[in-house]
C-alpha cells in the first residue's frame, strides 16, 4: 500500500468541485487518512512548493495557491501516486485525457485543480508538510 498526498487548489474550491473530487477519492478506492479544509500562508506555499523555487511561475504559482481556501488530503491505495496521476491528468489541462479531473475541472496549467505528490519521497514530505501523525487515522 502507497501513500500520496493531494490538494484541491483554491479554483476547484471557488468553482464548487470539492464533493465531486470527493465523491471521485471514494468511488477510485482510495482510503482517506487525513483531510484538511485550510487557507495556506505565503510560507506555507513556498515551503510547498520550494523544488520550484527557480521556475518562472513561482511567484505566481504562490499567489494563486494562497488565493482562496484549499482541501489537502492524504490518501492510501494500492499504487496510490500513479494511480492519482492518471485520474487527474496531464498538468495542462487542454493535454489532460478525457474523464480526468483537469480535463473536468481545471482552467488553466496554474489553476489546474489539483494536486498529487510525484513520487514516494515527495508524498512522505508533503504529508509531514501538511499532517502531524495524530492528525492521520
Ligand atoms: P504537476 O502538478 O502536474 O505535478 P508540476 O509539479 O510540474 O506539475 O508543477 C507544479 C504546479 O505548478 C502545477 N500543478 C501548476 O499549478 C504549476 N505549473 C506547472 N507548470 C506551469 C507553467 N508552465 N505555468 C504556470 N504554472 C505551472
Amino acid at each position: 500500500m502507497e501513500k500520496t498526498l493531494i490538494i484541491i487548489k483554491p479554483d476547484a474550491v471557488k468553482n464548487k468541485h470539492i464533493g465531486d473530487i470527493i465523491a471521485r477519492i471514494e468511488k477510485e478506492g482510495f482510503q482517506i487518512l487525513g483531510m484538511k479544509y485550510k487557507q495556506l500562508s505565503r510560507a506555507d506555499a513556498e515551503g510547498f512548493y520550494a523544488e520550484h523555487k527557480e521556475r518562472p511561475f513561482f511567484g505566481s504559482l504562490c499567489d494563486f495557491m494562497t488565493s482562496g481556501p484549499v482541501v489537502v488530503a492524504a490518501l492510501k491505495a494500492e499504487g496510490a501516486i500513479a494511480k492519482w496521476r492518471t485520474l487527474i491528468g496531464a498538468t495542462d489541462p487542454a493535454q489532460a485525457d478525457e474523464g480526468t479531473i483537469r480535463k473536468l475541472y481545471a482552467e488553466s496549467k496554474e489553476a489546474n485543480a489539483v494536486h498529487g505528490s510525484d513520487s514516494v519521497e515527495s508524498a512522505e514530505r508533503e504529508i509531514k508538510f501538511h499532517f502531524q501523525d495524530s492528525e492521520l487515522v
